[in-house]
């Protein structure tokens, strides 16, 4: 194989300081090529938008990299990307540097995570970064991109290494505020958000009603080994997920279902 061909994209737009700086370190082990939203889709999850139709442009980042943009969602990128737009198919798919921690529960919704599904989903190994910024979204330390995609560069590399045995697999990273104290392979941790819903009158006299929460801050204990315990304890997490969402636990116990529910008399009151 020559020099690797790495798609790269995320879900904060393709001005995002953690675009810049993955796109900049990706291309010591191959060649990036970018195609990023040209606009802001966090938690957009694996949106796919097929009610309209989606463009396609040049444009280039801060440091002059010409890279390309869509109006399409971060998973839209991947797939555009696939079917033809790009110059040859990825080796390699890299979503972020998310600005903010995706981990636990909360990977469903991440439109980075999405992007690296619809890699994964592909048969191309895909790699998900995200950066905690922590509570006050980022003031203090100020938020370190350049390490966060170091850090998965090095990943790539081993990735890439394993071959087709990661095809089917997207691997998370998730990259602690300030200095990491380590690398932990972890499993997907729980909820890390308590939710709140803040009602309230707009000006024009009407209610609304607003979706918030607070984020969970101290490692939760006898989780040790969870993404979200890794990442709030200072350790870059590394969690590789499947889109294989079977609850394996309970198939077999379901399985009488089968005959349980008489599709023959379905029409006939139970
Ligand atoms: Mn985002």
């Amino acid at each position: 194989m020559g020099r690797p061909f790495i798609l790269v994209t995320n879900d904060d737009g393709y001005l995002s300081p953690g675009l810049l700086a993955l796109r900049k370190s990706l291309s010591v082990i191959g060649e990036p090529w970018v195609l990023a939203p040209d606009r802001n889709w966090s938690a957009a999850s694996r949106t796919r938008v097929f009610h309209k139709p989606l463009r396609f442009s040049s444009a280039r980042l801060p440091d002059g990299e010409e890279v390309h943009v869509t109006n399409g969602a971060p998973s839209d990128c991947v797939l555009l990307a696939l079917l033809g737009l790009a110059p040859r198919r990825p080796d390699l798919v890299v979503a972020g540097v998310n600005m903010g921690v995706n981990i636990g529960h909360d990977v469903t919704y991440s439109g980075t995570v999405a992007a690296a599904m619809e890699g994964a989903s592909a048969g191309i190994p895909a790699i998900a970064v995200s950066l905690d910024l922590g509570p006050e979204g980022g003031a203090e330390p100020s938020p370190d991109y350049e390490m966060a995609a170091a850090i998965t560069t090095r990943v790539a590399r081993l990735v890439l290494a394993k071959g087709k045995a990661l095809a089917r697999t997207l691997i998370n990273v998730n990259v602690p505020r300030g200095v990491p104290k380590g690398v932990r392979v972890t499993r997907l941790g729980g909820k890390i958000w308590s939710d709140d819903l803040v009602r309230g009158q707009d000006p024009r006299g009407r209610d609304y009603y607003w979706l918030t929460g607070e984020m969970l801050t101290s490692p939760p204990q006898g989780e040790e080994d969870t993404d979200v315990w890794a990442v709030l304890s200072g350790y870059v997490s590394i969690t590789p997920l499947h889109l294989d969402l079977t609850a394996y636990p309970v198939l077999e116990s379901l399985r009488r279902w089968e005959e349980e529910i008489r599709i023959g008399d379905a029409a006939q009151p139970l």
